[in-house]
């Protein structure tokens, strides 16, 4: 994730207009869907609601587990520290799981998981989680910073769903960046997706080596395949990667990869994986143009061939999803930061995800 500096400048018209709710413990919505103004200026509506509003929370990983929906948010923090291009601010110190047993059933907020004084490894900055499930263990996979400053991801185990849960002493070996989101397929192997741009630090490694003073873009290499996200298949403990560490390889109609300069398509953050009619959609952030896009592929290694945009930006400057299927339907759970109008203090939502008969996602606007 990152800042754009001319972001801002569009932040400040949208906090004029909308919500400047400051603390953590606000419990209502002040801008109710399909509101009407008496006044002049715009009145922003929402196509749904915040899940939880007594902490803040994002990147929302939902899973359904013995029939019931568990999320695994990023719970954001108010740190008091200070804005700037590496994300910083989002410094995140704990995971609370929430859960229902319907869509539109009450949330419940199940406490602390894990937080980052009980991971020995880390430094810094817990960022968008996953889960999965293996043989009565449940393992939540988490990006944090090490003591070197640098994002790997770590995975820690439980009984329970909701844990508690145990980190491992080491960050998983051959792991970097951020995001990871884990894909069990059919046959029960399972995937790890991961990767992000800008404060996620992707940009910043090349064949496994680590340069702090990689580019803060790739901007330089705007005619070049685009930087793209990882996937590596897991061991059967689901606790390191099993092979190597590939390229997600994201292509267009004519099967030429997407490149640098086409911000609108290419990966930037917050992968997802879900299977549907037996292909693999791997969905994704385009970041800094705040579209969540989808590839379809026939494996999970891909590739995927780009097949458009299924969420149009919503509030907030990051973007970051997942998807389920919940009783035949499917539903995309996402944030935006309609409680506090700051970037950094987001809310997870839900809404339906309606695919044509031809697999096709319908764009939403959130
Ligand atoms: O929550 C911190 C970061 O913001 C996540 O890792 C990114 O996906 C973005 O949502």
């Amino acid at each position: 994730m990152n800042i754009a500096p001319n972001f801002w400048n569009s932040m400040a018209t949208i906090s004029a207009v909308f919500l400047l709710t400051a603390g953590c413990k606000t419990t209502k919505t002040t801008t109710p869907t399909n509101a009407t103004s008496t006044n002049s200026a715009p009145v922003k509506t929402y196509l749904s609601q915040p899940l939880v509003t007594d902490i803040y929370t994002a990147d929302p990983s939902a899973h359904v587990f013995n029939g019931r929906i568990y999320i695994y948010p990023s719970h954001d923090v108010e740190a008091g520290v200070k804005e700037n291009d590496n994300g910083d601010h989002f410094d995140m110190r704990d995971y609370h799981i929430l859960s229902m047993d319907d869509i539109n059933g009450k949330v419940t907020d199940h406490g602390v998981a894990l937080s980052v004084k009980d991971i020995p490894w880390a430094g810094r900055q817990l960022w968008a989680p996953d889960a999965a499930y293996k043989n009565g263990t449940y393992y939540l996979y988490f990006p944090v910073k090490d003591k070197q400053d640098i994002f790997r991801i770590g995975v820690a185990t439980s009984k329970s769903p909701t844990g508690p849960f145990k980190p491992e002493p080491q960050p998983m070996e051959g792991s970097f960046s951020i995001d990871p989101a884990v894909f069990t397929d059919d046959d029960g192997s399972s995937y790890m997706y991961f990767g992000g741009i800008w404060g996620g630090q992707l940009q910043r490694w090349n064949n496994g080596n680590y340069d702090a003073n990689g580019s803060k873009t790739d901007s330089q290499k705007e005619n070049e395949a685009a930087l793209t996200a990882k996937v590596a298949k897991l061991s059967g403990d689901m606790l390191r990667f099993d092979g190597a560490v590939r390229d997600v390889q994201i292509v267009d109609e004519q099967g030429k990869p997407l490149l640098t300069s086409d911000h609108n398509r290419r990966f930037f953050e917050g992968a997802w994986m879900h299977k549907y009619k037996g292909k693999y959609y791997f969905t994704y952030s385009t970041g800094d143009t705040h579209y969540l896009a989808y590839a379809i592929g026939d494996n999970p290694f891909g590739p995927f061939t780009y097949k458009g945009i299924f969420m149009n930006p919503v509030q907030g400057w990051t973007t970051h999803h997942s998807i389920i299927e919940f009783k035949g339907k499917s539903y995309i759970f996402y944030h935006d930061t309609q409680l506090s109008g700051k970037t950094h203090l987001r809310n997870i939502k839900v809404t339906e995800l309606k695919r044509n008969p031809d697999g096709t996602i319908q764009l939403i606007n959130p």
